[in-house]
């Protein structure tokens, strides 16, 4: 029975990211749109708490089981909640289609109740040699986040 799950993102930008997962071993699906963007690269991230009192400045860190540094989604020395760059086209909307290893939608990687974080500026992967590179990618400003949610499968 595969898991679904939905997140809706608001802040100063919207979207709805969906996740599905068929086995625990499988990459987990993660499919949307995120609208009202400046056009380019934006850093997209799973943190570690769903916590939004503070709006999304109480997500806390990027989702690190493993105790890694920072990186590319394809490097193995990555956080788990390492999702790299979305990009948006001319129009602001940027469309999400990735398949992603090390996170899961039930057991020890699960990232249901977890959110997820679209940033103002570029990932840049952990190799932009900024003293930030290695913890967030220096992706700047946390533009809208929101709660990562089982729904109907
Ligand atoms: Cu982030
Ligand atoms: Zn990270």
């Amino acid at each position: 029975m595969p898991l679904k799950a939905v997140c809706v993102l608001n802040g100063e930008v919207k979207g709805t990211i969906f996740f599905e997962q068929s086995v625990e071993s499988d990459p987990v699906k993660v499919t949307g749109t995120v609208t009202g963007l400046k056009p380019g690269d934006h850093g997209f991230h799973i943190h570690e708490f769903g916590d939004n009192t503070n709006g999304c400045m109480s997500t806390g860190a990027h989702f690190n089981p493993h105790g890694k540094t920072h990186g590319a989604p394809t490097a193995d020395e990555r956080h788990a909640g390492d999702m790299g760059n979305i990009v948006a086209e001319g129009t602001g909307e940027a469309k999400v289609d990735l398949s992603v290893k090390q996170i899961a939608l039930s057991g020890p990687l699960n990232v249901v109740g977890r959110p997820l974080v679209v940033h103002a500026d570029p990932d840049d992967l952990g190799l932009g040699g900024h003293e930030l590179s290695k913890t967030t990618g220096n992706a700047g400003a946390r533009l809208a986040c929101g709660v990562i949610g089982l729904c109907k499968a």
